[in-house]
């Protein structure tokens, strides 16, 4: 299959440690996969969907315990503890080593191992990195099919001495109390263990895109981001671009697929997706900032999605894609999720899997879909996805955004003053906790740059690299926003409606990247005058428009001391490794609320 000396020697060290029955090479040709799926239907790994409704669309559930990323035994295995940082697990990555291989120790006997090897990007582009993932999971090997640019071509692209990202992957036996997603940035090695949910185990993409990848770009000068990808046409044709950080299961997907509303269609405005989750962002021969999206598919949010809400992400689920945790209708073998309609399945099996008449067991208040039910789907699929999707240099950004679920708090957009202020803006971004991640959901916590579960080193250090960046960057950075589509009013509601709606807000950000339009300045930065915000059809008063965008400085001013939660304690943890410029503007945000 390969010549790579580097890519036999490991595989032999890791068949010595995992003995399994068989190792078979994934090709990425269609046959091989059409038979992988058949095995997979026969052994009840996957189910068969209608093929005549959705066609090359299988079902997977996965165990109970199995249904989203587990952060807490997440572990980024730098050889001293700072390297990693404080809001990172650790384990020295010797001792690291020798605790996994007792459990890797014949963990796919009487098992296939499957080697994928992949691309992070696409296929010839400098950008672009080969990885190779051990795993003895069909579901992995036809997920990573979607999800990446995977077989012969990754081992072409590597070439005879190329490197690549070592990932061993083992369901074993998914016992959660020996489950194990770890990082060793040092060797680019990524070992999970005892899982089969896709971000623990489809390796190229929390683990070696964001995790990894965060420690090659601080190494080499670029950045791995959590970020969506986003082109914005204009009534001319000139298209702009936008890169959006919200943590997950806070909109990345459905502002990347986003509708524009009725008036703004007519005046011909377009939008155009380029990513729905990860940016690999590099500073281009112009100076400018410049943006690629290394995967190949979608791993969406399924809860939610409706013809309404993300007509375009509905779209490309009706083919070729693979549904985890949904619910099935089983008089027509389709699919099923809470805000997909109004109608669920009378003939339902719930994601557990039991049947279950699905009108009475919604009414009584039951889920059918897990709250984190997901479906791969590929990009291809995407109605609007960009000419630039597979452009080898990715796309110059014109702004970047940061967002959270803030039901309070944060207005529905502000600019920061400049870099450096953005950086801390990013910072300091906080988010109610959702099902992507096991654990209490709700809770409001500090994600910077929504990468808290995904920074690969220091996050000290990360803002570091920021302000690096930000600096080479100098007069041509992307200019910095946060938004808010999450605030609520007394009564619970959201006060923004959101979706296609936010298009609204994207206009101020673009027209403010090209000074057309003022903004007030405030203690946190340039908030829109509630004019600027077009609000042409939409049911929502003068008055909420201005709650929306006003800055409460009591509020803000506890979100600074909170001796728990605010971010004078959040930056306290990382000493004095914390960059001097974000002590400054914190100083400076303080003041100004109190002025
Ligand atoms: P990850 O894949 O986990 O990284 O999530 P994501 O950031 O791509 O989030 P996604 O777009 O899948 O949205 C998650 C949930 O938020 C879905 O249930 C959406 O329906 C909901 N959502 C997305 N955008 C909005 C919005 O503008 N307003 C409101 N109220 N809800 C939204
Ligand atoms: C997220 O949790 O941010 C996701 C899904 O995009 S996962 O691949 O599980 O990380
Ligand atoms: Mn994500």
């Amino acid at each position: 299959m390969t010549k790579n000396q580097k890519v036999l020697t490991w595989l032999e060290e890791m068949k010595a440690l995992v003995k399994p029955e068989n190792v078979v090479w994934i090709t990425g040709e269609q046959a091989q996969l059409d038979e992988l799926t058949k095995e997979a239907v026969k052994t009840g790994e996957m189910i068969e969907l209608n093929q005549e409704k959705l066609p090359g669309c299988y079902y997977h559930r996965t165990a109970e315990n199995d249904v989203a990323r587990v952060e807490d035994r997440t572990f980024i295995c730098t050889p001293t503890r700072e390297e990693a940082g404080p809001i990172n697990n650790w384990i020295e990555p010797s001792e690291a080593y020798a605790m996994l291989s007792k459990l890797y120790d014949g963990s796919m006997k009487g098992r296939t191992m499957y080697v994928v090897p992949y691309i992070m990007g696409v296929y010839g582009s400098p950008f672009s990195k080969v990885g190779i993932e051990l795993t003895d999971s069909i579901y992995v090997v036809l997920n990573m099919n979607i999800m990446t640019r995977m077989g012969n071509i990754a081992l072409d692209m590597l070439g005879d001495d190329g490197d690549f990202v070592k990932c061993l992957h083992s369901k074993k036996d998914v016992n959660p109390d020996e489950r194990y997603i770890v990082h060793f940035p040092q060797d680019n090695t990524i070992w999970s263990i005892n899982s089969a949910y896709g971000g623990n185990v489809l390796l190229g993409k929390k683990c070696f895109a964001l995790r990894i990848a965060s420690a090659m770009g601080k190494r080499e000068g670029w950045m791995a981001e959590h970020m969506l990808i986003l082109g914005v046409e204009n009534p001319k044709g000139e298209v702009k671009y936008i890169c959006a950080a919200f943590p997950s299961a806070c909109g990345k997907t459905n502002l990347a697929m986003l509708i524009p509303p009725e008036y703004l269609k007519n005046k011909g405005y377009k939008v155009w997706t380029v990513g729905d989750d990860i940016s690999w962002l590099r500073i281009g021969e112009d100076g400018r900032l410049w943006a690629m999206n290394p995967e190949a598919g979608f791993f969406g949010v399924a809860p939610g999605t409706s013809e309404k809400t993300n007509f375009n992400a509905l779209e490309s689920t009706k083919k070729n894609t693979i549904f985890t945790n949904v619910a099935i209708n089983n008089d027509d073998m389709t699919v099923w999720w809470e805000g997909l309609d109004k109608n669920p399945p009378e003939n339902a099996t719930e994601w557990k899997g039991s049947k279950v008449n699905g009108k009475e067991y919604t009414a009584e208040g039951g889920k059918l879909a897990h709250p984190n039910s997901r479906f791969t789907a590929p990009a291809k699929n995407c109605p609007c996805i960009s000419s630039e999707f597979e452009n080898p240099k990715g796309v110059p950004i014109s702004a970047i955004v940061f967002g959270g679920r803030r039901a309070k708090c944060a207005p529905l957009v502000y600019q920061s003053r400049d870099w450096q202020h953005g950086t801390f803006v990013g910072a300091t971004m906080a988010s109610e906790t959702t099902a992507a991640a096991a654990g209490a959901v709700g809770v409001v916590r500090r994600d910077p740059m929504a990468m808290k579960p995904f920074v690969g080193y220091n996050m000290a250090d990360y803002w570091g690299h920021w302000l690096e960046m930000g600096k080479k960057l100098g007069d041509k950075a992307p200019k910095i926003f946060h938004v808010n589509w999450f605030r609520k009013d007394e009564n619970d509601n959201f006060m923004w409606p959101g979706f296609g709606d936010n298009m609204r807000v994207l206009l101020w950000i673009l027209d403010r990247c090209e000074n057309k339009v003022g903004a007030k300045e405030t203690a946190i930065g340039y908030v829109p005058n509630p004019s600027d915000i077009d609000i042409e059809g939409l049911d929502i008063d003068a008055k909420t428009m201005e709650e929306l965008l006003t800055i409460d400085n009591k509020t803000w001013l506890e979100d600074v001391e909170d001796p728990n939660t605010g971010i004078k304690a959040y930056f306290a943890q990382f000493g004095d490794r914390l960059p001097k410029e974000m002590a400054e503007e914190l100083a400076k945000l303080e003041a100004n609320l109190k002025k």
